[in-house]
Order: structure tokens, then sequence, then C-alpha cells
């Protein structure tokens, strides 16, 4: 009975200390370039991106944050922060990660912190500048970068000359964070682009994050990796060097699939989560921010998120509940083993019981999902939203 109790009271501070953050995105009409289907609850304003966070962190209670999008979400730049500050208060939920968006202009053909117009440049670093300013306004830590940049065809592009002048964008933008706030750099290896992508791996993402200052780290897309690529091993090695700033959760059984998280390999994150773990327990430094990375393409993005958040949280109570004493012990003794049979029995633990204890002990639907259902909010929303539901189209 004493040793339930203890495990109970453990999973509860694991579970009251875990916080993820999602995506305004992931509530808007999203597609591929063959597509967009569109969905008549989808949000279409920053105001219902907020109504639909505010009800993903009713039903699961650590998502509290919302990442904003620069374009997508403040197409006026910072005229509309005081708006975005309103439904913050309104809803209970804070702008979280600021996104810049370097991939929309036409002028970025050629890339945009990387181009090699001097004059596009330095437009994509005032870009770079006013996200800043952005997330200086609403009090956002992250600034989190992606770049499309990149070229399709050998000697089409100097991919030295490219390095220096993004490093050079980076410095400057470094020197406009003021303390406590983070760039975080986020790599990609190929899309958009399709032979080479100017930062298109952890190493480059580094060596860049540390070229530009101490208050950039590398954001890791657990999208953004060939398929036979060791993740956890990536995150070791940031840890190692205290680099890690963030992740975009999702899955992918492909390349940047952006599906919801754990649904193809819910291991993955499991082992991701653990290399978090082992690290907090031996006491190293570590801030990083999770963060959500999908589109919602065919599920209903509400449901999605829930299902999200709560895979999340499951996988993340497994991976806190690993006997670390125990392993660390069979690891130094190299009992292969045991040690695998430790660390898979801890993942195949079914923990949901005392995730729905947690739940209910916090106030929370024991059932988010089924709690979704039963609150009649997608019903509510698609009500209001059908009517002004465009057709189909790209991406965003
Ligand atoms: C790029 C990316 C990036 C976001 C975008 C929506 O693939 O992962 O993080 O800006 O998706
Ligand atoms: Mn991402």
């Amino acid at each position: 009975m004493a040793a339930d109790r203890e495990l109970a009271e453990r999973a509860f501070r694991v579970l009251d200390d875990f916080r993820i953050e999602i995506p305004s995105w992931g509530f808007a009409n999203t597609g591929t370039r063959f597509g967009k289907f569109i969905q008549d609850a989808a949000a279409l304003t920053i105001a219902e991106k907020f109504s639909d966070a505010a009800e993903v962190n009713r039903l699961t209670g650590s998502t509290s944050t919302m990442a904003l999008h620069v374009l997508w979400d403040l197409p006026n730049g910072l005229a509309d922060a005081p708006a975005v500050q309103a439904l913050e208060k309104q809803y209970g939920i804070r702008a979280g990660s600021i996104n810049p968006n370097l991939f929309q202009n036409q002028e970025y053909k050629y890339g945009s912190l990387c181009n090699p117009s001097a004059e596009i440049r330095a437009r994509a670093v005032d870009h770079m500048l006013l996200s800043i300013e952005i997330a200086k306004q609403l009090n956002s830590r992250d600034i989190s970068l992606w770049l499309p940049d990149g070229s399709n065809y050998p000697g089409t592009q100097s991919i030295r000359h490219r390095i220096a002048w993004l490093e050079e964008a980076l410095q400057e933008s470094h020197r406009h964070l003021v303390p406590g706030q983070r760039l975080l750099v986020e790599y990609k290896p190929f899309e958009p682009a399709f032979y080479h992508t100017d930062i298109a791996d952890w190493g480059m993402a580094l060596h860049l994050a540390k070229a530009a200052g101490p208050q950039a780290k590398v954001l890791v897309d657990t999208g953004h990796h060939y398929a036979s690529q060791n993740i956890e091993q990536i995150v070791a090695w940031l840890i190692h060097t205290n680099m890690l700033g963030g992740f975009h959760f999702n899955d992918r059984r492909y390349a940047d699939d952006d599906l919801t998280l754990g649904s193809i390999d819910p291991y993955q994150v499991f082992r991701i989560f653990h290399e978090i773990h082992a690290a907090s327990v031996e006491g190293l430094p570590l801030d990083v921010a999770f963060m959500i990375d999908q589109s919602h393409n065919l599920k209903g993005k509400i449901e999605a998120m829930v299902q999200t958040v709560v895979s999340a949280q499951e996988l993340w109570l497994k991976a806190a509940l690993v006997d670390r004493g125990q392993l660390d012990a069979l690891q130094k003794k190299c009992d292969l083993i045991s040690a695998e049979e430790l660390f898979r029995s801890a993942f195949w633990q079914d923990v949901r019981p005392l995730v729905a204890e947690w739940r209910a002990a916090r106030n929370l639907p024991v059932d988010p999902l089924c709690a979704l259902r039963e609150s009649g909010y997608v019903e509510k929303i698609t009500k209001e939203r059908s009517s002004r539901q465009s057709s189909g189209g790209s991406y965003a």
C-alpha cells in the first residue's frame, strides 16, 4: 500500500511539472502541396486559436502556452500585440514561443538570411528583429527560428558564402535579445529545398547557435531527421554540450510528416524523454521547452491536439518511472539483457490508471477525449465557424 502511495505521489509530482506548448497553426486548416481538406471547426482567427487552446488546457492541464507564428497570427506585427495580450487575459493562455516566418514572401525564393542579395538579407533580418520585439512586448522568452533556406541544384549557390551570411544575421539578431530571451535554431535536412538546406542538421545548428551568442540554443524537431538517425543520441549530445533549447514533437513514417506524437513510434518519444529525465536526475542544467509542431490535415484538430497531449503525459511519466539507480548499475556491469528488460518494461507499464488518478486529484476530466465529446465544444465551434470556411488551396 505504502509503495503504491509513494508511486502515486511521485507520478503526481512528475505530471504537475509537465508542460507542453501547443502550436496555434495546429488549429488552422493545413494540408500538403496536393491540397488542403477544409474542416468547418478549424480556427480562422487568433481569437479562435486562443479559444481552442484554452479548451485543450481545460481538458489536459498541461498546455498553458501557445506558440505563435508571426505572419499567421500577428499579420500587422507589433500593432497586433495588444489584441493578443487581451486574448491572453480572456482565455488564460499565455503567448509562448514566437516563430518568425521567412518562408512565405516571394522575395525569399533564393533564401532569406542566406540570400545572395544583401538587400533581401537585410529585410529578412528586419523580420527577425520585429519577431524579437514582438516577443519583448508579449513577454515571450523564446524566438524559435526555422529557415527553409537552401538550393535545389548543385553549383547554383555558394554553400560557404551562405554560412557566413547566416552567422552574421544570427549574431545581429542575438545582439537585439534582452536578458532572459532565447533564440532557438531549428534544423531540417530537406524540404522545401531538395539539394542543400542551410541549417540541415544538429551540428550546423549547434555551430550557428554558439556563433550567435550565449542566449542561442538548438531546437530539435523530431520530424527533421533521416529515418535511420538516432534522435536520442543527438539529444544526449545537445544535453552534454548544454545546447538543448527545446523540441518540436510530432511523429512520422517517412519524412517531415507532422503526424500526431506517438502515433507511429511512441518508443522514440520514450527514449528521448529518458535522456531528459536521466540528465535532470544527474543534476545537469536543463532548460528545455517542450512544444508540439503538427499539422492535422485529416484528424479533427482539437481531438488530435488532446490525443497528443495525453500521449505526451503518459510517455513522460513512463520515462520518469525508470529505476535509474538500478539501470545505472546494470549499465556499469554491462548486464545488457537486464538493463534492456528494465528499460523496456518501463515503456510497457500501463501508467494510464496513475494518470487518471492524477487528473481526478487535480479536478481534470479523467478521460479528456471523452470529456471533449461530452462538452459539445466541437459542435459549438463548427456551427459558429462553418459559414466562413473557404475552399481548399495550398498549405496554411
Ligand atoms: C518546418 C516547421 C517549423 C514551423 C513549421 C510550421 O517544417 O517544423 O518549425 O515553422 O514547421
Ligand atoms: Mn518544427
